[in-house]
């Protein structure tokens, strides 16, 4: 009788509306997708990270930098030529002021973290390292690519060929950035993806120095723009059929100038720097990669 009167007496309550649980009902039922919003976005916030693209012609130290810097080591690991795209995660601290060998965990310093890109530099692999670089055309938001790293080795520029060899894919690499600038319809204009040359191996004695280095590569890339648009022009079509809006639209730099030079990238907001640097060996034999990791730091 007792226990029966109890259990009436329960349930009547759990039934009666009252104000306080209905407005507690509603605030979990309109919270619940907002604090499900927080909580996904906040665990994917990885993807998002800002990131560096580094790409080069084979052999260029690309893996050797990136595991120098991952390892915040003196000397990078033994590398083998890459065949696919490989990713670390660094970090610097807010101001962007930390060497690229402070432990940013051990300091309990806030840090920025981005992510570093080693992409495979075999001619074969190309196509999905410029990929990366058009997908960054889609939309303004959803990339966080900030700049580009170009790695040459600035030995090798001094062989036969060397020259050649470093330019033709710094050209694709140039012409996509300038092409992704001019694409999409929307009126406002992608974030500027910045390109450092990276003259890598200045330790060698047989290494050219950055300002030969840039002149050289301009030099070689007015070539090749010339002679790419000689190709379109020759290519079973008259002068005439050839759309000219279609032709400006591969041609790097300032349309119609004699000779190629980074400074025109300027006109597509893209800034070209020009910077020595040795992964192998500490700053006693060369500059080190102090320049360039203070180059990225100010990147992301
Ligand atoms: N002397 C000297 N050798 C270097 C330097 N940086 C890298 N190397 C050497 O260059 C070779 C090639 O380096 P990797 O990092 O494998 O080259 P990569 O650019 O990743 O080449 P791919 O993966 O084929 O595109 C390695 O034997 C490195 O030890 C440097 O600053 N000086
Ligand atoms: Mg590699």
């Amino acid at each position: 009788m007792d226990l029966h009167a109890a259990a009436k007496g329960a349930l009547e309550f759990l039934l009666t509306p009252s104000i306080p649980v209905i407005v507690l009902g509603f605030a979990v039922v309109l919270l619940f997708p907002v604090f499900l919003h927080w909580f996904l976005s906040r665990s994917t916030a990885y993807i998002t990270l800002p990131s560096i693209l580094v790409a080069g012609p084979p052999g260029a130290g690309k893996t050797a930098l990136i595991t120098r810097l991952e390892r915040r080591a003196p000397k990078p690991a033994t590398t083998y030529t890459s065949q696919t795209t490989n990713i670390v995660e660094l970090a610097v601290n807010e101001d962007g002021s930390s060497s690229y060998s402070d432990d940013l965990d051990a300091s309990g310093a806030v840090a920025k973290k981005f992510l570093v890109i080693d992409t495979p530099g075999h001619g074969k692999l190309r196509g999905a390292t410029l990929a990366r670089l058009t997908t960054a055309s889609s939309t303004a938001s959803d990339t966080k690519l900030r700049a580009v790293v170009y790695m040459v080795d600035s030995a090798a520029l001094a062989e036969d060929g060397g020259v050649a060899a470093a330019a033709s894919y710094l050209y694709d690499i140039l012409l996509a950035l300038q092409k992704r600038m001019g694409a999409g319809n929307s009126s406002k204009a992608p974030p500027a993806i910045p390109v450092l040359v990276a003259a890598n191996k200045a330790d060698l004695f047989t290494a050219l120095p950055a300002a030969l280095i840039k002149t050289q590569l301009e030099a070689e890339l007015s070539r090749i723009r010339t002679s790419r648009s000689k190709g379109l022009l020759s290519s079973g079509v008259g002068a005439d059929d050839v759309d000219s809006a279609n032709e400006s639209d591969d041609w790097l730099g300032e349309y119609g100038s004699k000779a190629f030079s980074f400074a025109q990238m300027r006109e597509f907001d893209i800034d070209v720097d020009v910077v020595a640097g040795n992964v192998v060996g500490g700053t006693d034999s060369g500059p080190g990669v102090d320049k360039w990791w203070r180059w990225i730091a100010d990147k992301v």
